[in-house]
């Protein structure tokens, strides 16, 4: 059970709404290619807004994180139709993989806000904390999150719901992100499917009971090392990581026939020195195998014709 993870030792001072955007389902083993972070202070929870609007209007004070990462695998075709987003687009943008650089920035981005921190995001334990976690784990760089806390907001808007109109339980209602706006305000969400829009919804409907909403997750909070990755880091996802291997990306995206921008091409002549003799090319040991046979032919040639006479 969740709730029965250690909660925050006080209460949660930050929420950070996430939403990621990938290249498949859990079963593909995805790689991120759009992630969404908004940071909103418990105050704006504490006291909402009095607007009449139907939709609740964000807090003024936010900070948002919005980026777009070259995932360095292929999209599904469904992932690509619902999201816009494709590998070959991305490349095309310039767009970065999920590296080093992405996790610093994401370490500087949570340290800019009062801690505790809980990260909020919408089936976030069954899809956007096991991945994350994963990319991660992949660099090396689990460590950025050992401090924060997450929820799922599924969990929270289900136990909202039910807890506001008891009477209507129904085991087939949908908490989907998209049916849960549509539930509360009569409308459908803008720009599903994009990280951003899905992080605005996540907030909207987290802002129908707001203190309510604060309340459970301070007692649902759980600590985010507790999340297990979505999938291990096998050798070659490791290595296509590593600074030193853009080569290897350019001959990994070339075996599986995407294509890469004209300067990520280029970088696939400049291949890595070999580190061990096992690295060595097959011509290049033929080669050097050749060349010693070679020399021990031509010392014992002259040891027979002008040393070993000498000797008998
Ligand atoms: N996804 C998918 N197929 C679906 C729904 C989602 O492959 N039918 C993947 C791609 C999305 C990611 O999950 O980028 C996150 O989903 P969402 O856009 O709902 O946040
Ligand atoms: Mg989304």
């Amino acid at each position: 059970m969740m709730g029965s993870q250690t909660p925050p030792p006080e209460l949660v001072q930050t929420l950070i709404f996430l939403d990621l955007e990938a290249t498949g389902l859990p079963f593909s083993q995805p790689k991120i290619t759009e992630l969404c972070l908004l940071a909103v202070h418990r105050c704006a929870l504490e006291s909402p807004s009095t607007s009449q609007s139907p939709v609740p209007p964000p807090p003024r004070v936010v900070d948002k994180l919005s980026l777009c990462v070259a995932p360095g695998k292929a999209c599904s075709p469904t992932a690509s139709k619902i999201t816009g987003l494709s590998t070959a687009v991305l490349q095309a943008h310039g767009r970065q993989l999920f590296d080093d650089n992405l996790a610093s920035l994401l370490l500087a981005f949570l340290r800019r806000q009062p801690a505790p921190w809980c990260l909020v995001a919408h089936n976030g334990d069954g899809y956007d904390f096991p991945l994350l976690q994963a990319e991660l784990a992949m660099l090396g760089r689990a460590s950025i999150l050992d401090r924060a806390f997450c929820v799922d907001s599924m969990a929270a808007l289900k136990a909202l719901e039910q807890a506001e109109s008891p009477s209507v339980h129904s085991p087939r209602k949908s908490y989907s992100l998209g049916n849960i706006y549509t539930r509360l305000y009569g409308q459908e969400p803008p720009d599903s499917h994009t990280a951003e829009g899905d992080v605005l919804a996540l907030l909207s409907i987290c802002q129908w009971r707001p203190q309510a909403l604060l309340r459970w997750v301070d007692a649902h909070a759980r600590p985010f090392s507790t999340v297990k990755p979505m999938y291990e880091a096998t050798a070659s996802l490791r290595t296509s990581l590593q600074p030193s291997a853009g080569a290897t990306m350019t001959r990994l995206r070339a075996a599986k026939n995407t294509s890469a921008s004209p300067s990520r091409s280029k970088r696939s002549t400049a291949l890595p020195t070999p580190k061990d003799p096992g690295d060595l090319p097959r011509g290049e040991l033929l080669a050097s195998l050749g060349l010693l046979a070679f020399l021990t032919l031509a010392v014992a040639t002259l040891y027979e014709l002008f040393l070993a006479p000498q000797g008998q």
